[in-house]
């Protein structure tokens, strides 16, 4: 038998490492959005690839429906919103797979935590509950939370105009919030400027670049 081929020397590229699961969660107005996308610049600048996405993806027919609940167009059940929210974020699910495994890191504002923490605010719906719908979504290496003290977050421009922007609410979704930490939450002091808000968030994502095993992504909350 002739088994030259077996020492051939051609090798096989490595698949690349998967890119990093990084989520910005906070209250309204916090400034997410602005660092979320200042962040995915400062990656794709350095040459990591790094894409943007944000929950409620308001493009597609059921984010519609969710746009016109926030902007109270509609009035829907809880649990039916709930799940509305939920099935939004699953509908990207194979974008953000497919994202990762190509070695680009997907930068999510506001992910399930949002989910969990503004349903169970509204004291209807149990925090387990509301877990249930998100459970098995991949679980993020990093989840960056943007802590503002709510009385300044009201201050800033157009809060009130959507559903859920009221003292009262928020201080039960930021209490939920708190509930939902573990050791992948970093708290980031989001009343400093925002040139210091993002160099504190690039520092983390560094951190968790240089430290995580990048390993396949365990399903959140399973287990
Ligand atoms: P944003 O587009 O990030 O401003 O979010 C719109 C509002 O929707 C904001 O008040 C937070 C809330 N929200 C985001 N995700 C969810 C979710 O999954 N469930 C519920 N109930 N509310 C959410």
């Amino acid at each position: 038998m002739n088994y030259s081929s077996c020492n051939s020397t051609t090798s096989v590229a490595a698949p690349p490492r998967r890119g990093a699961l990084i989520v910005i969660e906070g209250c309204d107005r916090t400034g997410k959005t602005t660092q979320a996308m200042k962040l995915v610049e400062y990656l794709n600048g350095s040459d990591r690839k790094a894409i943007f996405m944000r929950f409620p993806d308001r493009t597609t027919p059921i984010g519609c429906l969710i746009d016109s609940y926030l902007s109270r167009g509609v009035n829907l059940e809880d649990q039916v919103i709930h799940l509305l929210f939920s099935a939004n974020r699953w509908e990207s699910h194979p974008k953000i797979i497919s994202t990762l495994k190509s070695g680009a890191s997907v930068i999510i504002d506001r992910y399930a935590f949002s989910g969990v923490a503004f349903s169970a605010a509204k004291e209807s719906l149990g925090l387990q509950w509301c877990k249930g719908s998100d459970a098995g979504l991949p679980k993020p290496d990093v989840v960056l939370f943007l802590d503002l003290p709510l009385e300044q977050a009201a201050t800033r421009g157009e809060y009130g105009s959507e559903r859920y922007e009221e003292l009262k609410f928020q201080q039960r979704v930021y209490k939920n919030y708190m509930a939902l930490r573990d050791d992948t939450w970093k708290m980031i002091d989001a009343s400093k400027s925002i040139e210091e808000v993002q160099r504190s968030m690039e520092a983390e994502v560094e951190r968790v670049m240089k430290e995580s095993k990048f390993g396949p992504l365990p399903g959140l909350w399973w287990s």
